[in-house]
């Protein structure tokens, strides 16, 4: 095939505005994968447990399909900012770009941070506005803040001069004008080889492929993923890596792979401008130039994005650890960490003073908590701390992350916003009714600023705020900002099981997270109290039995539902002298010390005397 007839896109967009729904239907018109690809209702791209049971993609994943003569390598990114990173390097990867933009939502922050890249690196960009079908769709609106970006953004004249197309990607139909109904996705795959240039080549220069992305097989070990950049790599070529640290490294191509749908294939040669996998360097990274050792030339560096928020990661050594999990041991738990850092690429770990400790950092709440999940239900157990924000010394200044915040609400909670976020020592950007009424606002926030931010605004709006936020940079730190609420928790003082005659009594005290018949240990978190301080209380205590019958009867009680902790839940509420203990089948929280006595003694230790403190 020439390389005339290739196209290398990529997919970008805000969160859930329909990228991979897009992607499975250009899959499907062209028959790159079998009718019942993936089970139904789910979609055949996002094809990890995780992504298909969370509604989101995690991982940026390619595919290839063949259009008449033409063959597409599409990458498919994830929306969500804590995945930013994936994105930023898929665009090296491609000629070219499609910007999704929901017909009802508009740009929204993520749509501005990806753009933001592929103008940066003077890509061709396609903007497709998705669901058009939606009732309360708003497409000239939405075209005229697409057009806004650009500019804002400082897109070039062709870069400006963007084609349009309409698409509706659950009914798998596109057009170019609103006034036609569109019957098929074709005019999106025509606007796409009309304005998405093939890849340039260089047949004749010497090998070199950006590796941007890694893969696992295990049977052809770990492979780099990028596009030739010049030259053609064949089976067994001899190679040399060039390591963005300056390590050089000899070796062999074992296999070389291309992608056809969605599956790697292995084959014999491939040309300039493919989009290809390679096999043979076990200790291939991201940012490593495959090139060739008669002549190597490395290629520009790739950044690669900070991490953000940390947490420890533990043995679990609950009084209940190991009756649930597979895997329980430190060594286990550091294998599967360093597993993790294989292809995970923002993840850090780094040694504590503890065997058994490790220090995770990743690039929000989302990014460690899928992490978690996925070991959870590998088998894992494991104990987790509260997130905390990385800091980061640049030019001898100690400095915190900030994130750019963007919030609608009905306009009637205005002022909670603005008090909260005041609070919080946000600073407002940007505030004006959108396009039905709502109040949109834009604020610059620490990251710190952020924990625990989105069950708070949930509170005051009654549920109405939606809230994203995506990485900005790091600055210096705040020094004012308030410390985060303190909340009390309720704790159990025994080992046993949850009794509905001693929950009747604590509900007076708070919330609980247990309902009856509940095992429970001496230190586990069994709610929120409602007040700040801890309430240490015995919730399995047991109806005295008594021979007199009260003389009103039994009254029947009445137990609140226990609040259900899911993960994130969990994590947000975590306070610092607090654990959350994950299984395969459980999440509990606990404190650090489970022992009350030695729990106050610590409390009384770290208070300086005569100190305020605790009380
Ligand atoms: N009404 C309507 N809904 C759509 C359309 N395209 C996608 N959706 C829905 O929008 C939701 C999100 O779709 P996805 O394809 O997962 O969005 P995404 O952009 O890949 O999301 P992330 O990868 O998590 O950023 C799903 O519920 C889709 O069914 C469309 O054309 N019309
Ligand atoms: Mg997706």
């Amino acid at each position: 095939m020439h390389s005339s007839m290739l196209r290398n896109i990529a997919i970008i967009a805000h969160v859930d505005h329909g990228k991979t729904t897009l992607v499975d239907a250009m899959l499907r018109y062209t028959k790159a994968v079998r009718a019942n690809a993936a089970p139904a209702g789910a979609l055949i791209m996002d094809s990890m447990d995780l992504e298909r049971e969370k509604g989101i993609t995690i991982r940026a994943k390619n595919c290839s399909l063949r259009y008449g003569d033409y063959k597409i390598n599409i990458v498919d990114t994830p929306g969500h900012a804590d995945f930013g990173g994936e994105v930023e390097r898929t665009l090296r990867m491609v000629d070219g770009a499609l910007l999704l933009v929901d017909a009802k939502e508009g740009p929204m922050p993520q749509t501005k941070f990806v753009l933001r890249k592929a103008i940066g690196l003077g890509l061709p960009v396609v903007v497709v506005v998705n669901k058009i079908d939606r009732a309360d769709a708003q497409i000239d609106h939405v075209v005229n803040r697409t057009f806004d970006l650009f500019a804002e953004l400082n897109a070039s004249s062709t870069q400006l001069d963007f084609p349009i197309v309409y698409t509706c990607a659950t009914q798998g139909t596109a057009t170019l004008d609103l006034h036609r109904p569109g019957a098929d996705i074709a005019p999106l795959f025509e606007t796409i080889i009309a304005r998405i240039p093939a890849p340039t080549v260089r047949p004749d220069e010497p090998l070199q492929l950006l590796v941007l992305a890694l893969a696992y097989d295990s049977f052809k070990g770990k492979m780099g993923i990028g596009k030739i950049h010049a030259g053609s790599l064949k089976r067994q070529q001899p190679l040399l890596r060039l390591a963005a640290n300056g390590h050089q490294q000899a070796g062999v191509a074992t296999a070389v792979l291309a992608y056809q749908g969605l599956e790697r294939v292995e084959i014999d040669a491939a040309q300039s401008g493919e989009i290809v996998a390679v096999a043979g360097f076990d200790e291939v990274s991201i940012g490593d130039t495959i090139t060739d050792p008669q002549r190597p030339k490395a290629l520009p560096l790739v950044i690669i994005e900070e991490p953000t928020l940390r947490m420890t990661f533990s043995v679990n050594k609950s009084p209940f650890a190991g009756r649930e999990g597979k895997y329980v041991t430190s060594r286990m738990l550091r294998e599967r960490l360093q597993r993790e850092l294989e292809t995970n690429v923002a993840l850090r770990m780094a040694e504590t003073d503890s065997a058994d400790t490790f220090l995770v950092s990743g690039r929000g709440e989302l990014h460690l908590a899928i992490l978690i999940e996925t070991m959870r239900r590998e088998g894992y157990e494991l104990e987790v701390s509260q997130p905390e924000v990385v800091y980061k010394d640049i030019e001898g200044l100690r400095c915190e992350p900030y994130e750019m915040l963007s919030i609608e609400v009905p306009a009637t909670y205005q002022g909670a916003i603005i008090e909260e976020l005041g609070r919080r020592r946000a600073e407002l950007q940007e505030m004006a009714p959108n396009a039905v009424g709502e109040l949109h606002a834009e604020y610059l926030i620490t990251t710190r600023g952020l924990l625990g931010l989105k069950s708070a605004l949930l509170k005051k709006t009654r549920g109405t705020a939606i809230l994203h936020h995506v990485f900005d940079a790091s600055q210096p730190v705040i020094t004012n900002l308030p410390p985060p609420e303190p909340h009390g928790s309720l704790v159990a003082t025994e080992d046993g099981v949850s009794t509905s005659y001693a929950i009747v009594n604590a509900q007076e005290r708070g919330e609980l997270f247990v309902g009856p018949g509940v095992s429970v240990y001496e230190g586990m978190v069994v709610g929120e109290a409602n007040q700040d301080r801890d309430v240490e209380l015995n919730i399995c205590k047991q109806k005295k039995l008594t021979n007199v019958r009260s003389e009103t009867g039994e009254t029947t009680i009445v137990l609140a539902p226990p609040r259900e902790l899911t993960l994130e839940l969990a994590l947000e509420y975590l306070g610092p002298d607090e654990l959350l203990e994950v299984t395969p089948k459980s999440l509990r929280i606990r404190k650090r010390i489970a022992d009350a006595k030695l729990r106050l003694r610590a409390i009384r230790g770290q208070t300086p005397p005569g100190g305020l403190g605790a009380s």
